[in-house]
Order: C-alpha cells, then structure tokens, then sequence
C-alpha cells in the first residue's frame, strides 16, 4: 500500500513515526517543506528535512522537538565567544548534517539526491524527498513594535525575532516558478492514500502545495487525501501557528486548519476536543471527520492517530 504524506517539522516527525509502524516503511513516502531553508554560517540548512529525518531515524530530541537527542552544542557556545552569529542554535552532530550537506550541493548534486544520502546513512527507511530541488523561500511581512515595516525569513521572524512581530503576509518566493524534485507528482499520483501532516498549514504545508504541480497533483486525485489537524482545543499542538494562520485569513480552530485544505482533503481527523466542529467541516468543507485523541504523546498514540487517518483515506 504506498501512501505518500506532506510534511513539515516537528509535528510531522510525531505523527510519520506512528505511519511507518502501521504500514511498511519501504512503502512511506514522505514530501518535506523547504521553505525554512536557509544559508547561514555559509552552510545550506533544511531544518524541516532534518526533523523529519532525524524523527524517523529515532535519533530527535523528543523534548525539544528539533535537532538530535544528547545533542552538545559546544560549537555554538565558541561561535558565539568568538562574536559569530549564534541566534539560530546548531548541535555539534547536526552540523555534521549542514557540512555533508552543504558540500555536496557545492559539487552540483541535487538536494533530493543529498537528502537520499543523509536519510540512507541514518538508515530511514522511508523515502524522503525535498518538495522542490529549487530555492523557494518564505518570507514574513510583519510590523515591529515601533509600527516599522518588516519583510524577514521565516527563521528570522520565529528563532530570531520570537514571532514578536504582528504579521501582515506571509509569500512563497520563488514557488510559483518551483519544479517538483523528481519522484514527488508520482508519489502524489500513485499512492493508496496521501496524508497532510498534523504540521503548521501556513509555515509548513502551504510552502508545499504553493508549487503549482504539486498542488495540481493533489487536487487530480480522486480522493484518499486525508489532513491532520494540527489545533486542538483553539490552539497549536507545538509551534506557532496561531501566529500565521490568521494572517492567511485561517481561524485556530480545527476547521480554519481544515479550511486551508479546502478541496484537496477528502478527509480530516480533528481531536475530541473540537468534536462539536465536526459538522461544519462535513457540510461547509465536504470532508468526511474522524475524530480521536490527537496528542502525540509517545509513538502508540502517533500509531492510533495514524491509523485513523489512513482508514479515513481509504473511505
Ligand atoms: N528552533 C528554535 O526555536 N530555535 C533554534 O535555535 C532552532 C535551531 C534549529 C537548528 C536545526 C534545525 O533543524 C531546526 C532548528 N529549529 C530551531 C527548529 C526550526 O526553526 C523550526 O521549528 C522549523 O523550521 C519549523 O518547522
């Protein structure tokens, strides 16, 4: 049964270690966000790529969400002795990830063929791919305090700057021109079912289906698509979301996350929390709902959260 899922950061490494224990990994496909990437210290960072690998190797910190278990951080404290840039915090393992991957992009090979080299050597045994081999970027228009205009990296605005500032827009750039890495509109096309992770709709999925063929892929299917909330209860999971999503004219609610998927997901597993929202998403969005505990506790509740989503795909 090859499923392929859409996926962001941490969220989405939770909730893909719960796909890969109900169906064979070998069958897993998973299409990564790319619009966090970022050149810092010289060095081609994909933090989204990274978590969701680093979540499927076993190797995450479970805690903090990014980066790897037992990590040291004894670069970054000489950097920042030193005066070099330390805002954006990198591990002493997880730089190894920056450096190999940095240096093979210098010699011209594509991020979906680096990404198949990092993911091999962690011995992940789903496949991994980039949503793009292309530079796409998402960039954060917002307002400081002092009322001034700001257009950041979305790193910027939510390590460096603490998604302080009021958001006005947030664009894709470079999307819209963005080819799909080679593999993602067939994983689109082919699978049994297809799941949105329960991962930032704004910062995360949108990147994703902001490349046109992608989004086209998604919307030629005929069914088997099913989302995961990432809200419960009005607020995000993990993360920030509820800093972008009504920037993009999206309520914290189950449904402003279900309605940002809107004509793409036959399905959506919302939490019992927000069951009373089930209707609406049936008859304003025509979803079908399953409703089930979504929190993430460990890799059984990600198993039963999984498995909810992919009967729901299946009808
Ligand atoms: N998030 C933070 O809040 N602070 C950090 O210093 C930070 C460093 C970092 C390093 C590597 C990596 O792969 C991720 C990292 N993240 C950090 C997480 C990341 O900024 C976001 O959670 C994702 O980009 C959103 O999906």
């Amino acid at each position: 049964m090859p499923v392929t899922a859409l996926a962001g950061g941490v969220g989405a490494g939770k909730f893909l270690r719960g796909v890969a224990r109900v169906i064979d990994p070998a069958d897993l496909t998973v299409v990564v966000n790319t619009g966090d990437d970022m050149v810092l210290h010289g060095l081609h960072l994909s933090p989204d790529l990274d978590s969701v690998t680093y979540w499927l190797a076993d190797v995450a910190d479970r805690e903090r969400g990014w980066g790897r278990r037992g990590e040291t951080f004894r670069a970054m404290d000489e950097l920042r002795r030193i005066g070099g840039q330390s805002w954006f915090a990198l591990g002493d393992t997880d730089l190894a990830t920056h450096l190999a991957r940095t240096e093979l992009l210098w010699q011209g090979i594509p991020l979906s063929a680096v990404t198949e080299q990092i993911t091999r050597a962690l011995q992940v045994s789903c496949r991994v791919i980039p949503m793009t081999d292309d530079r796409v970027e998402t960039r954060i228009d917002a307002v400081d305090e002092a009322g001034g205009p700001l257009d950041l990296h979305f790193q910027e605005y939510w390590v460096a700057r603490g998604a302080r500032d009021e958001v006005k827009g947030v664009r894709y750039e470079g999307a819209d021109r963005a080819v799909p890495a080679p593999g993602v509109i067939e994983a689109v096309t082919q699978a049994d079912a297809v799941l949105i992770c329960p991962s930032n709709p704004v910062a995360s999925i949108a990147p994703i289906l902001a490349v046109p063929a992608i989004a086209d892929a998604l919307r030629e299917r005929d069914g088997g698509v099913s989302g995961v909330s990432p809200i419960v209860g009005g607020a995000p999971l993990g993360g920030m979301a509820d800093r972008l999503m009504p920037s993009a004219g999206l309520e914290v609610t189950a449904l402003g996350a279900a309605s940002a998927y809107r004509g793409l997901c036959s399905g959506f597993v919302i939490d019992e929390r927000d069951a009373a929202l089930s209707s609406r998403i049936e008859s304003d969005l025509r979803m079908r709902v399953a409703v089930t505990d979504t929190v993430m506790t460990d890799d059984a509740a990600a198993e039963r959260v999984a498995r909810t989503a992919l009967e729901l795909a299946a009808g």
